[in-house]
């Protein structure tokens, strides 16, 4: 296909803009959690568009979004695109929609220029892909892939104590068709780099050969709630300070596994949370990554070894892993398609390894999968401040376009 067919960048930047008004937040970015009022606004809208271009849509039982454009062989296994909707609390405009809406945009492209392919081409807005309403991540994702299974993720609850099941039904996508894996010949996600590397060397896409396994740890530290005023220092049971010895020794441990490691203590609740009580209790996250699954062994192990240190304050230790998934290879066959468009459309690329996890890297245990970066500035993202350039934007719809134009005529 000749490299002059290309995206209509406008009209996917307005699209972008139009989604960045669900949840918008005074500082410029988004608060759109998985299945909120904001969240139905975008699937709704989302929805919409495909309709109204003609494809078909479909929600299934854990409220993933597909969308279909038929091939001239719906026998052969469809190639898949998409990404998620939902936003971390005070996310950004583009982590995950970006490669949702820039997936329409190809497909609306295709439309527009007549152009059939052999294969199906099926674009999912996955559900719950952050993981910062329902626990895990990639919790949709997980159910289509065998990861989880659909009583697991349904039954899971936000902090609020609603499940993804009554979620679901409260903005009307509890779907129908079976959350599970149909074949597939192959399957791309576009996102935005999350990480400062294209942007500081001035290279336009990045092709993303592997991504880092993750582990996460839910820990709770139980004291004893005293009175601050008259509980001697030697006769406390302080949570709180046994929380901040074991999260400076989780930052330890990221550095120890330096360069590629990353340790992270995300959230922390303590209780009773009251400024003349000793914290009788306390309630965390850890989660881990690295590229090497032998690393995140020894990383888990060092925050056991950390744990068991709190015996000396008299605090009791209960710890549960929650997620963990090893690291991922993506198939050379996928990251040579990307290669290939990308040379042909004369993009800058470098290869890459995502420290980000993401929906393909589930996908990639059902369908020969590969993702493509673009840059975001500075490289912030989880951030309101995260931002792309409309140029970025359109490369890396372009790319997208042309790597499922060979994938789905081969
Ligand atoms: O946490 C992640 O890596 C992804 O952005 N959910
Ligand atoms: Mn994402
Ligand atoms: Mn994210
Ligand atoms: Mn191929």
């Amino acid at each position: 296909m000749s490299a002059d067919l290309r995206v209509n960048g406008e009209r996917l930047w307005q699209t972008l803009r139009t989604f960045a008004t669900f949840g918008a937040t005074p500082a410029g970015g988004v608060t759109r959690l998985a299945l909120s009022a904001e969240d139905r606004q975008g699937r709704d809208t989302l929805c919409h568009w495909a309709t109204e271009a003609g494809f078909h849509c479909e929600i299934d039982e854990i409220g993933n979004q597909f969308i279909r454009r038929p091939g001239r062989n719906p026998q052969l296994a469809a190639v898949m695109t998409g990404s998620h909707g939902d936003s971390q609390p005070l996310g950004g405009n583009y982590d995950g929609i970006y490669g949702v809406l820039a997936g329409l945009e190809v497909l609306r492209t295709l439309n527009e220029r007549g152009i059939e392919t052999e294969r199906d081409l099926l674009l999912v807005n996955w559900t719950n892909e952050e993981g910062a309403r329902f626990a895990p991540a990639m919790l949709a994702s997980g159910v289509w892939t065998g990861v989880f299974s659909r009583e697991y993720a349904l039954a899971r609850r936000d902090g609020d104590g609603i499940s993804v099941d009554e979620a679901l039904r409260a903005i009307g996508y509890r779907g129908t068709a079976a959350a599970r894996a149909i074949p597939l010949h192959a399957c791309f996600e576009l996102h935005i780099e999350q990480g400062p590397i294209l942007e500081e060397t001035g290279i336009d896409v990045g092709i993303v050969r592997a991504a880092m396994g993750q582990r996460w740890f839910e820990i709770t530290l139980t004291g004893f709630a005293a009175h601050a005023g008259t509980t001697p220092m030697d006769l406390r049971q302080d949570a709180l300070c046994g929380f901040a010895e074991v999260a400076l020794a989780v930052e330890r441990i990221g550095r120890q596994f330096a360069d590629d490691g990353r340790a992270t203590v995300g959230m922390a609740q303590l209780t009773p949370n009251s400024r003349n009580v000793v914290p009788g209790r306390v309630f965390f996250t850890v989660e881990f990554r690295h590229p090497d699954a032998n690393a995140l062994d020894r990383m888990e192990a060092a925050l056991h070894a950390a744990l068991a240190t709190l015996g000396e304050r008299r605090l009791t230790v209960s710890a549960g892993k929650i997620f963990d998934y090893a690291p991922i290879a993506f198939d050379p066959g996928c990251v040579a398609h990307i290669e290939h468009a990308a040379g042909a459309l004369g993009l800058t690329q470098r290869s890459m390894v995502s420290g980000a996890g993401h929906d393909a890297c589930y996908l990639n245990r059902v369908a020969p999968t590969a993702m493509i970066f673009i840059p975001c500035e500075k490289g912030i993202s989880h951030n309101e401040a995260e931002n792309i350039l409309p140029a970025w934007s359109t490369n890396g719809a372009d790319l997208l376009l042309h790597t499922l134009l060979a994938a789905a005529n081969e």
